[in-house]
């Protein structure tokens, strides 16, 4: 068994609220040999690539692929005056062709009209019904509230998730999994699940972003809801040019510890959504603590960029809690990398957000949703650390 740093156990003690036991986390800053991680250019050329390794083998499993030779899109709709004049919509087909077809991701995206300077934003990985992020506007969904994103003068893109692959169990043969796994070779115990083909498909839509004049590059965010929110946190940890990636209720395999064994279990979610995670992943049912890694180490390979927790009062299944402490802990990193985390200090109560720091944490009275008093914070958040924009 790996040594652990004992004075993670002291600082787990003093946050832990309820006064449960200790919990006995790996270190974000011991590599899996034992040795210390003492300089940003070590967490950066050793133990960060390790630790994405150690996430991809398993937990989220290994994408097969980057960018697909052939991508390409298309706007297939533009309208400058949308939102009564205030943004310019694009629908974008965004097309990945594998073998023997194309997964086509939709993207909308309205960027502000009213700017002297390209826009930062925020992109929704949306796995609601798709309603929730209508193009046209007839439904307004406090889960996409894109007029107050514009208002507020940052571009509000979205895409549904099943365009990348359908959220239901059918072996890998639907969606990315269908087009770009080999055919004829038996499936890997570490090959990506449906977690990791959306955040994948997150990333495809990066790239196309990233060719838009009207949006600021650097200052792009990815936002995610309860398995959205598992999905920003792999995607942020894999592509670094998300400057910022927020997870809301994201609970187990989100930004929750699995050590608490606190809500929603490993054995639980693998067991309600065998396609989410990589095969490796059932070694840790009932297993927790032999786990390689615990979800602040996902939250600490955001560092330094901007990392968001959000959680809500009457979640207990994604483990509130649990998500605060893997929030305070990923700090080390953060402090190596000359920023500071969440802080330490007992879990802020309902509507006290916590905002100094590289990393931000709110929690919401209520229930699992992401609603408007979510994105409002999120927004807050960006504009005290893009305020420079
Ligand atoms: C729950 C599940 C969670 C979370 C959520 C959701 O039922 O147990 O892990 O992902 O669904 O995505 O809404």
């Amino acid at each position: 068994m790996k040594p652990r740093i004992r004075s993670l156990m002291l600082l787990m003690a003093a946050a832990n609220a309820t006064g449960a036991e200790p919990l006995d986390l790996p270190h974000p800053l011991q590599t899996t040999d034992g040795r210390p991680v003492t300089s940003a250019v070590q967490w950066r050329d050793e133990r960060r690539p390790e630790l994405l390794e150690l996430f991809r083998t398993h937990v989220y499993g290994r994408a097969p692929i980057e960018r697909p030779e052939g991508m390409r899109w298309e706007v297939t709709e533009r309208d400058p005056h949308a939102m009564a004049d205030g943004a310019t919509l694009s629908r974008v087909a965004i097309r990945l062709p594998g073998t023997g077809g194309e997964a086509v991701i939709r993207l909308t995206l309205f960027v502000p009209n009213r700017r002297d300077a390209p826009a930062p934003g925020f992109l929704l990985i949306c796995n609601r019904d798709p309603e929730n992020i209508d193009p046209t506007r007839q439904e307004k969904s406090p889960f996409w509230p894109a007029e107050h994103l514009v208002e507020r003068g940052y571009f509000a893109a979205a895409f549904h998730y099943a365009d990348v692959d359908p959220d239901h169990h059918d072996g890998f043969q639907n969606g990315v999994h269908g087009l770009f796994d080999e055919p004829d070779r038996p499936r890997p115990a570490d090959a990506w699940g449906s977690i990791a083909a959306w955040a994948w498909g997150a990333s495809r839509v990066m790239d196309y972003l990233q060719t838009r004049d009207d949006v600021d590059h650097d200052r792009i965010g990815v936002v995610g809801h309860s398995r959205g929110g598992k999905t920003a946190l792999w995607c942020g940890a894999e592509d670094q040019r998300f400057a910022m990636v927020v997870s809301n209720n994201s609970g187990c395999t989100g930004a929750a510890l699995a050590r608490r064994k606190h809500g929603e279990r490993v054995a639980r979610i693998n067991k309600s959504f065998p396609h989410w995670f990589c095969e490796n992943y059932n070694r840790y049912n009932d297993n927790e603590d032999a786990l390689p890694v615990d979800q602040h180490e996902l939250i600490a390979l955001v560092a330094p960029r901007l990392a968001y927790v959000a959680s809500a009062s009457e979640d207990d299944w994604a483990d509130p809690e649990g998500e605060f402490l893997a929030a305070v802990h990923a700090g080390p990193v953060y402090r190596l990398l000359g920023a500071e985390g969440v802080g330490a200090g007992p879990m802020p109560p309902p509507e006290r957000p916590r905002h100094a720091g590289r990393v931000g944490y709110h929690l919401r009275s209520g229930g699992h949703d992401l609603t408007e008093y979510d994105w409002g914070r999120f927004m807050d958040f960006a504009d005290r650390h893009w305020r420079d924009r």
